[in-house]
């Protein structure tokens, strides 16, 4: 345990109307606090971690009665943080959780920054960064398929991969250490194709882990989906319909969106994030020339394209204009306003085709299963039950590993310095030491658990 950390609280539910809410306490000094305001203290003393005391908390100044709570105790180290850890369950809303922290802070406690307590279960050795970051992946999933892939994250599959792999780097640096030791026997040639081996095997598991993080980062954070197309298709009708909400401006003028608005959906278990936005056209005037400005941006930045043609009017110049835009993306081609008579024999673009009617909410379980399988064309069979990265400081951190495990292996093939390749081999093992917390970078930490909430 850390010596000297200072004694934190927190309330670790939602602020609101609730049944009960639960005010964390954690550090060395939260037994001794808590029982100067629970009447229930004798009773902690003597309870060994996980019991739970019926009491009350009263303000020793005023003797004011604040409330009947459940208190639940941890003894370090066997709590979630590592240090001594007590959890008061009071009634819920606002008045008497407030009340109940405050009296925490007056006996000596200071509020927690947010995610202050996981920072603590990781400086104890409790968890590491990888499981630190399933924890928000867990806390933030949108849909159970996210969730699922969180949790296998935070049992270590993930942190146990990277452990092996860099377990197998070390064995070879080693190996190429020894070597340098006897850089004039004649065994160095057969020890540089050993090292090499073991190296490029490590490289490759690597790279299919960083090919991982696409998929990951759909089932965690969602696929982002741009709806595009000619102004007055139904764009924003779609959207509506999607989302099941009256959430964008319909109007029969063409030109009516201009700002992107963003919706999220669960599909099938898969979080899809929808962007409705301006109708692609040579703009009207300045709002509408921002709007195509933003509009174009986010066909840029969107994982997928539906891209919206009305099939009451003939194609256009001006939707092929827009197919060559997207036709390198992954887009789904959806034909609107299919209620009407259709004036669109024959469609000249390669692509799946869905027939909708956002007005009257026709066809869209059929483009939920043309999105469902898009989304699975990018998640490979059994792709969730591997090993996937889910975060963009997982990413990088292999690739930059990667990195220097190429610029060892040219220097190894090109002859070169064995001390060099070594350094490279070095870096590429400290790249994986950063992303399971070995080494740490207080900037790197103090970015990843800023993003969890107050409490946690
Ligand atoms: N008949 C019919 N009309 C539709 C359908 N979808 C949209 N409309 C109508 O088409 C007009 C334009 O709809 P919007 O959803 O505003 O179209 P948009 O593509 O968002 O238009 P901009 O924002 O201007 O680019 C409105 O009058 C809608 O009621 C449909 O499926 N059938
Ligand atoms: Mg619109």
């Amino acid at each position: 345990m850390i010596e000297n950390l200072q004694t934190i609280c927190a309330i670790s539910t939602p602020i609101g109307r609730g049944a009960i809410s639960v005010i964390r306490i954690n550090g060395k000094d939260s037994i001794p606090i808590v029982l100067k305001i629970f009447t229930g203290g004798e009773r902690i003393k003597e309870a060994p971690t996980g019991s739970i005391i019926l009491g009350w908390i009263v303000d020793p100044k005023t003797e004011e009665r604040i409330d009947e709570v459940l208190v639940s105790v941890f003894r370090e180290p066997h709590s979630y943080t590592g240090e001594d850890l007590i959890e008061i369950s009071t009634h819920g809303g606002i008045v008497i959780p407030k009340k109940v922290l405050n009296l925490l802070v007056r006996h000596g406690a200071r509020i927690a920054e947010p995610g202050e307590f996981t920072r603590r279960a990781f400086l104890n050795d409790k968890m590491s960064l990888l499981e630190a970051e399933a924890l928000l992946n867990v806390v933030n999933a949108k849909t159970e398929k996210g969730a699922r892939l969180a949790e296998a994250n935070l049992n270590g599959r993930l942190q146990n991969e990277i452990e092996k792999l860099k377990e197998s780097l070390v064995d070879a640096k080693t190996l190429l250490e020894v070597t340098l030791d006897f850089e004039d026997s004649e065994n160095l040639e057969i020890d540089r194709e050993g090292i090499k081996y073991k190296i490029n095997k490590s490289k490759e598991k690597l790279e299919s882990l960083l090919q991982t993080y696409k998929g990951g980062r759909i089932l965690i954070e969602g696929i982002s989906i741009a709806i595009v197309g000619k102004p007055n298709v139904g764009k924003s009708s779609l959207f509506n319909t999607i989302l099941q909400e009256d959430k964008a401006i319909v109007t029969a003028e063409p030109g009516t969106t201009r700002d992107v608005l963003e919706g999220m959906v669960d599909i099938d278990g898969y979080p899809v994030r929808f962007m409705d936005m301006a109708g692609i056209r040579s703009p009207l005037n300045e709002p509408e020339r921002l709007g195509v400005e933003r509009a174009k941006r986010m066909i840029d930045i969107a994982d997928a394209i539906l891209f919206l043609i009305d099939s009451s009017s003939t194609l256009s110049k001006a939707d092929e204009r827009i197919y060559e835009t997207i036709s390198k993306k992954l887009y789904i081609l959806v034909l609107n306003k299919c209620d009407l008579p259709k004036r669109v024999d024959t469609i000249p673009f390669n692509g799946e085709v869905v027939f909708v009617s956002a007005k009257e909410h026709a066809g869209i379980n059929e483009l939920n299963n043309a999105i469902i399988k898009m989304i699975e064309s990018i998640l490979p069979d059994g792709f969730s039950e591997g090993v996937i990265c889910t975060t963009l400081r997982q990413a990088e951190g292999i690739e930059k590993a990667i990195k220097y495990i190429d610029n060892g292996l040219k220097l190894l093939n090109e002859g070169g310095e064995l001390e060099l390749v070594a350094f490279d081999f070095g870096e590429a093992i400290d790249r994986l030491k950063e992303l399971t917390g070995e080494i740490t970078e207080e900037e790197v930490l103090d970015r990843i658990f800023s993003e969890f909430c107050i409490g946690k």
